[in-house]
């Protein structure tokens, strides 16, 4: 085999974020900007010789040039087998299934997971680690700091691979398998939840469906799974072909964007269960007939009737969530006697966890659930794990929601982003809060005394490994807390995200508006960071 080593100028800005590098496709398109930190990443790992890759996107504009760029490299290097989804298409939780059922070294998805796609959007590659996982920090470091350095990435010159025709061949003496993309997962679910209740469900019309694949990748695992196996109408999954530009739209689950769903779940013609889920699959929305079920209420009425399910049926060893998510499932943890970890934001922080099994279930506020079975996020399983109690308990959303609150209270809870801010503005105000901080604790402001004003750190109970500037949070003694974020996923300027949550234990209160009960909260907030005033906007851009 003939390998070409190309010579090439590293770039300066191939620092992953939260998950994975992100950028505008025309940046991606940049000579050897691809190649670049494809050859980063594998020059950081350690023996790759032999070893399996797996590799796929969310259909996204430029995914299929992309993969036929990396097989390349992937062959150059040394690699001894591809595993491929069909037309290169790969959810983010399938393609975490796959690298672990295959034990394979690594994989590479490409996706820019809710942003839009489109040869003027934006397009992302990450690399996930043996057990499935985003690639923990220690590693992103090592990519980043390599893609500064580099000179040269191997190649070699071959045809391009036909990526929609299923099978095995050797090419340059490695295998390439061009897999069905959805077989494994499907199997995978099937053995989580219980699908004989949840077909009896369905066809009895106890439960309704509609399942918004927002033109992006789960279009073909929901139609899949929750019309072929599980017997819903073809009706129920709405938007299911993926599109490079998903039709123009934000794949992205939350009720400002997935608004056909939402339109749908708020009229007269509701079904009993809505749902959505993201450009990579990873996300869900979960919705009911007449009610938005927050992600972060979702995470804690999964953990407290958990073992309802029969893949949980053994009861949870412990919970985690991101810092920003509200803290419900907290008190479910207390009440179920398991622990409660808290995290940074991205799901690379809880792979060490759940690989300790010190962790059954985890989740974010961001519309991102997931479990032990894999090692990301998984919107599928999320609305499987709704499907799954709704049909056991006999209750609807409502009912499930209602109840929780009732036993153990409401965390109201949302989330303002300030999209596109400058740079500068935005890091004059996360300079500014800093400086606030030591004179905030113990001061009232209304009826908030503020208890404690810090910038969240984690130190890794499995690896010690420590992350630092994980947001700002401020804390009052009343339960409340605002935290200030800035995104690591945008890439446009900067993205301000200011979380808001406050305990309720009154149920006459419970009905209230999140924003309404929120609203002097929210006045706070602004007022220690005046994002408002810095940027001239009236309002955040998006609330969740
Ligand atoms: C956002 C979310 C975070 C999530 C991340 C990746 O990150 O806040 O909770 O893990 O996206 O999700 P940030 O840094 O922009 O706040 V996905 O579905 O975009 O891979
Ligand atoms: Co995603």
């Amino acid at each position: 085999m003939q390998i070409n080593i190309m010579s090439t100028e590293p770039y300066t800005d191939q620092n992953p974020g939260t998950s994975g590098l992100r950028k505008k496709v025309k940046i991606f398109q940049k000579p050897g900007y691809l190649e670049n930190f494809v050859q980063a990443i594998f020059d950081s790992l350690e023996d790759i010789s032999g070893k399996t890759l797996v590799l796929g996107g969310d259909g996204r504009y430029f995914n299929r040039e992309a993969i036929q760029v990396i097989i390349k490299i992937a062959i150059a290097n040394g690699f001894g087998e591809l595993i491929i989804g069909q037309g290169g298409l790969l959810s983010t939780p399938a393609a975490s299934h796959i690298i672990r059922k295959n034990n394979a070294l690594g994989g590479l998805i490409l996706s820019a997971s809710h942003n839009p796609g489109g040869p003027d959007e934006d397009f992302g590659i990450k690399y996930n680690v043996s057990n499935g996982g985003p690639a923990p920090e220690k590693y992103t470091d090592e990519f980043y700091a390599r893609s500064k350095t580099i000179t040269r990435y191997k190649t070699v010159q071959i045809e391009n691979i036909d990526l929609d025709c299923i099978g095995s061949q050797a090419v340059s003496g490695v295998s390439i398998r061009i897999i069905d993309p959805v077989s494994d997962y499907a199997d995978l679910m099937a053995s989580i939840f219980d699908f004989e209740v949840l077909k009896n469900s369905i066809s009895s019309g106890y439960t309704t469906l509609l399942f918004d694949a927002m033109h992006a990748i789960t279009g073909p695992y929901a139609k899949r799974i929750l019309v072929d196996m599980l017997g819903a109408t073809p009706e129920s999954v709405i938007n299911a072909e993926p599109l490079e530009d998903f039709g123009g739209h934000h794949p992205d689950p939350n009720l400002a964007h997935a608004h056909e769903l939402a339109q749908v779940m708020f009229s007269v013609t509701a079904p009993t269960f809505g749902a959505a889920s993201d450009g990579d699959g990873d996300r869900n929305m979960i919705t009911g007939s007449h009610i938005f079920v927050t992600p972060s209420d979702s995470l804690a009425i999964m953990a407290a009737n958990a073992q309802l399910i029969p893949a949980y049926a053994q009861g949870l060893s412990g919970v985690a969530r991101s810092m920003p998510t509200s803290q419900a499932v907290d008190r479910v943890a207390a009440r179920l006697n398991i622990p409660c970890y808290e995290t940074p934001t991205g799901w690379k922080f809880f792979g060490n966890l759940l690989d300790a099994g010190k962790i059954t279930l985890c989740g974010e506020e961001s519309f991102g659930t997931g479990s032990d079975h894999i090692r990301e996020k998984d919107g599928l399983w999320a609305v499987l794990f709704w499907l799954n109690l709704i049909a056991v308990k006999h209750q609807s959303v409502a009912d499930i929601v209602h109840e929780h609150w009732r036993t153990f209270g409401r965390n109201m809870y949302c989330r303002h982003d300030y999209e596109a801010v400058e740079s500068s503005i935005a890091n004059a105000l996360i300079t500014d809060l800093r400086n606030l901080l030591p004179t905030l604790a113990g001061q009232a402001f209304g009826n908030y005394i503020v208890n404690y004003a810090d910038e969240f750190s984690y130190e890794d109970p499995v690896d010690g490994s420590f992350s630092k500037n994980q947001g700002i949070r401020i804390g009052f003694e009343n339960g409340s807390r605002i935290v200030y974020r800035l995104s690591g996923t945008g890439t446009v300027g900067a993205t301000l995200r200011i979380y808001l949550e406050k305990f309720e234990p009154d149920a006459a209160l419970h009905g209230q508006d999140a924003q309404v009960a929120l609203a002097e909260l929210a006045e706070l907030a602004e007022r220690f960071c005046e994002i408002k005033k810095r940027t001239g906007r009236t309002a955040a851009d998006v609330v969740t």
